[in-house]
């Protein structure tokens, strides 16, 4: 750094510094002033929601501060940015994250002491944001964390549902959905920023216009929908950077008043203004499955142009032309649900700043890049044609265009292939015409990422294979990553005390790698026994949180064996259920002699299931049967328990991994591109019993088979079995199992009759028949690692400590040095 800049820095730090006070007194005074005044309660008559809401909004301020500094320091310095595109995000709670990250626990903590206040009920007051179904929109809350903590200059956006994922509620065994009013009590962490909003055509027609010697094409919308930002800080950890997520929300146009208020229908007016809201009203809960839904694809699409418009708006405020746009811009599409940005981009670059079809092409295909979180390609997002044309008609246009000029691209090179032609085209012809936007954004984006190695291989050889024969230098993979400040440092306080004593060092917040200096202690007898402590303590916490969820009580002493996830066939929650049964069967043939060897478990799922997945819902309610069963059988007591967790959410999964000894992630091989909660399960020191799949298959060139507990056939076992199309003949454990289902043993055998054809008499697709005797092979050898709590506690020792590729600290560092081309960009302190 030059002395002139230098002192221009110091002059900027000085102007910064020291706007809020982080002191225990000030704290005080600030929370009670919001108290006061932003709350307007009484500070002599708070309850703990209110002192909640007031400490928030003290904490808002801080991060406005951070955020405003941020922003500054990124418009003066003028970096590439990279705009991250997501319609999903599972944020969680806010309050301990943020004041962990900005660096002022313990000050709080001091001052909500001194004023009588317990910080963890004040936590337990904040509903999380469930912005999101599952992995990928908690993928894209981990990796907002690790950009800001890794000062990247980057942007998330996203839309403001009013409704996020819909809580779980279970009555008689059976999920219903309620809505999940989670704005109601107001929300601290947003800033609504009224003055930032543009308007979002839909419907209408295109015309072509000569304007100054060239042919144009004029959209002229049927609909206009004002799209409102609204800013959510994220503020990074051991850095005064504060990155933004902006979402967006839809309020009624003002553009075209005149109009639909000339006819005098006053009221109906309104009435039909105040409609427009209803796109950014809920997040569809369908994990995998894209049905074609025009609200769908309205939410796409308004989600995209907002968004567009905001980075061109923001690159114009300090270029005059766009030829360094693709040295400024990095755009990154979460899935292909934001992959209409492409499009988006080329219209506004052809019809609206008037450059060439050949320069717009060019900035797309250097902008662009985008990562999916799918294998099989029923998961894939298709739009049928009539409806895109007739919400959007100048990007089906467009879609057109790029590809004619793609298939024109095949052409020469693989000559008229049709059946190729055919498979790689953007259009899909059949009775319904269909839009493939993985094709879309194979073709322009110069960037393909898989989310783990398997996952690649999957990509190369099925998937996109016909793809990857033409541009192999486009697909990659960066495998997935949690970031280690939600999942330990706020979920797990006290192992991450414990490492931090052991290491010597907090440095493993920002530099995940130090883990692996666990490993020189693990023979060593006090760090085993603290250890274990701390995962005591942390047990008994869960035993706590299952009474009051459940009114079980369970014993600390069990074995928690955990599965938590969204459920779905391919993730094999069944397996698991009928896992247990045999386990039950097994116990109540057994002599007195035999039980005092069995290892007492807890059995734990939770998870939600699409509202429209039947056999999901099956699933959830035969847990539930076979609990109520095994639960109140007195023949069993605490060598076995079920319990359901109902409404699994962030927070629930903050508390519940913590405190589990076993996890199971048992996809049938092949099916999970990648699978983060082993992640978290994994660094919080957690045994795996897993299958051979995604991301587990990385987990176990870190840590070693012998630390985990692998079952199950291999991708390419599966792969065979199902080409050679074998008859799959049923273990007899299984075939038992079932009997008993089927026979009533646990009631509704109609209602569950679906559940065991799909097994004995649909093919077993999932192949749970022949996976069934390595896992029950597998439980046991983790029943008997169990018995010897040395043994246990160091293979814990060792999950924790080679869990460092697992941060998605490396993702993104990968992401930023291999992908967008971006660099930190540190706001000083
Ligand atoms: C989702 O959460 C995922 C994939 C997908 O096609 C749609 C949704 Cl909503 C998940 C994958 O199933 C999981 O394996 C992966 O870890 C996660 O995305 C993040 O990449």
């Amino acid at each position: 750094v030059s002395g002139e800049e230098k002192g221009r820095t110091v002059r900027f730090f000085e102007m910064m510094d020291g706007f809020l006070k982080n002191d225990p007194v000030s704290l005080q005074k600030d929370i009670l002033d919001h108290v006061e005044f932003t709350v307007a309660r009484s500070r002599f008559n708070i309850d703990d929601f209110e002192a909640y809401q007031g400490m928030a909004h003290s904490v808002r301020d801080r991060l406005i501060e951070r955020w405003h500094d941020t922003q500054q320091f990124f418009k003066k310095k003028d970096p590439k940015r990279l705009y991250y595109l997501s319609l999903e995000f599972l944020m969680g709670r806010s309050l301990s994250n943020s004041i962990i990250n900005l660096g002022v626990k313990d000050q709080y903590m001091d001052a909500l002491n001194q004023l009588g206040f317990s910080f963890e009920i004040l936590a337990e007051q904040e509903g999380d944001a469930a912005l999101g179904n599952g992995g990928l929109a908690r993928l894209s809350a981990c990796q907002m964390d690790s950009l800001a903590t890794m000062d990247f200059p980057a942007w998330g956006y996203g839309l403001r549902y009013q409704y996020g994922l819909f809580r779980q509620v279970i009555l008689d065994g059976f999920q219903h959905e309620q809505p999940d009013y989670w704005l109601n009590f107001g929300n601290p962490w947003e800033i609504e920023r009224v003055h930032v909003s543009y308007a979002v055509k839909f419907y209408g027609t295109v015309e072509e216009k000569h304007l100054n010697g060239k042919n144009c094409k004029v959209w002229i919308p049927g609909e206009t929908v004002e799209a409102v930002a609204y800013d959510n800080p994220i503020p990074g950890y051991g850095t005064r950077n504060t990155i933004n997520l902006r979402l967006w929300a839809a309020k009624p146009s003002g553009q075209y008043d005149m109009e639909s208020f000339g006819t005098g229908d006053y009221i109906n007016a309104i009435i039909d203004r105040q409609k427009a809201e209803t796109i950014s009203s809920v997040l569809y809960p369908d994990d995998r499955s894209y049905q074609g839904k025009e609200l769908r694809l309205k939410q796409q699409y308004f989600f995209v142009s907002a968004s567009v418009q905001d980075i061109i708006r923001r690159f114009k405020d300090s270029h005059s032309s766009f030829d360094k746009f693709h040295e400024k811009v990095a755009l990154q599409l979460n899935d292909t649900h934001p992959s209409l940005a492409i499009v988006e981009v080329i219209r506004v670059l052809v019809d609206e700043e008037h450059l060439s079809w050949k320069e717009a092409w060019d900035i797309a295909c250097n902008i662009f890049s985008y990562t999916t979180h799918t294998v099989v390609p029923e998961g894939l997002e298709k739009i049928p044609v009539d409806l895109l044309g007739s919400l959007l008609p100048r990007h089906l246009q467009i879609i057109y265009d790029i590809n004619f000029s793609f298939t024109e691209e095949l052409k020469q090179r693989f000559g008229l292939d049709y059946d190729r032609l055919s498979r790689m085209s953007i259009i899909e012809e059949g009775a319904v015409k269909n839009i493939r936007m993985a094709n879309l954004s194979i073709v322009v984006c110069h960037n393909v990422n898989g989310v783990s190695r398997a996952h690649l291989d999957t990509l190369k050889s099925k998937v996109f294979k016909d793809f990857y024969e033409l541009w192999p230098q486009k697909f990659h993979h960066k495998t997935n990553g949690i970031t280690q400040r939600r999942w330990v440092v706020v979920s797990n306080p006290g192992l991450c005390d414990l490492i931090t004593k052991w290491l010597g060092t907090d440095a493993w917040i920002r530099e995940v790698d130090l883990l692996l200096g666990l490993r020189e202690h693990v023979e060593n007898k006090e760090l085993q026994l603290e250890w274990r402590t701390v995962r005591r303590v942390n047990k008994i916490r869960l035993v706590e949180f299952i009474e009051a969820m459940t009114g079980m009580k369970v014993s600390p002493d069990a074995m928690f064996d955990v599965q938590i996830k969204r459920i779905h066939e391919y993730k094999r929650q069944l397996l698991n259920i009928l896992g247990i049964i045999h386990r039950y069967d097994c116990i109540k043939n057994m002599k007195d002699s035999e039980r005092k060897r069995v290892v007492p478990r807890v059995c734990i799922i939770g998870g939600k299931a699409a509202p429209g997945y039947e056999m999901a819902k099956k699933i959830i309610k035969l847990c539930h049967s076979v609990g109520e069963k095994i639960n109140s059988d007195p023949d069993i007591g605490d060598l076995l328990k079920l319990i359901f967790i109902p409404d699994y959410n962030v927070s629930v999964a903050e508390l519940v991994i913590p405190g589990s000894d076993l996890s199971q992630h048992i996809s049938t091989a092949g099916h999970e591109a990648s699978g983060t909660g082993s992640m978290k399960f994994l660094i919080n020191g957690c045994l795996l019993l897993a299958t051979a799949d995604g991301s587990t298959l990385e987990i176990i060139d870190e840590i070693g088979e012998e630390n985990m507990f692998i079952c199950g056939a291999k991708i390419h076992e599966v792969a065979m079995m199902r080409e050679n199309g074998e008859a799959p003949k049923l273990p007899l454990e299984l075939v038992h199992v079932l009997r008993m289902v089927r026979d009533g043993y646990f009631g509704h055998e109609e209602y569950f009759k679906p559940l065991c054809d799909s097994i004995e008499s649909a093919g077993d697709f999932y192949l749970l028949g022949h996976d069934f005797p390595s896992y029950l092979e597998a439980q046991a050898a983790a029943d008997k690692a169990f018995v010897d709590q040395e043994t246990w506690t160091k293979m814990s020792i060792l999950s924790t400590a080679g869990s460092g590729k697992f941060s998605s600290d490396r993702t993104i560092g990968d992401y930023a040095a291999e992908t967008w081309g971006i660099e930190p960009c540190r706001c000083p302190f």
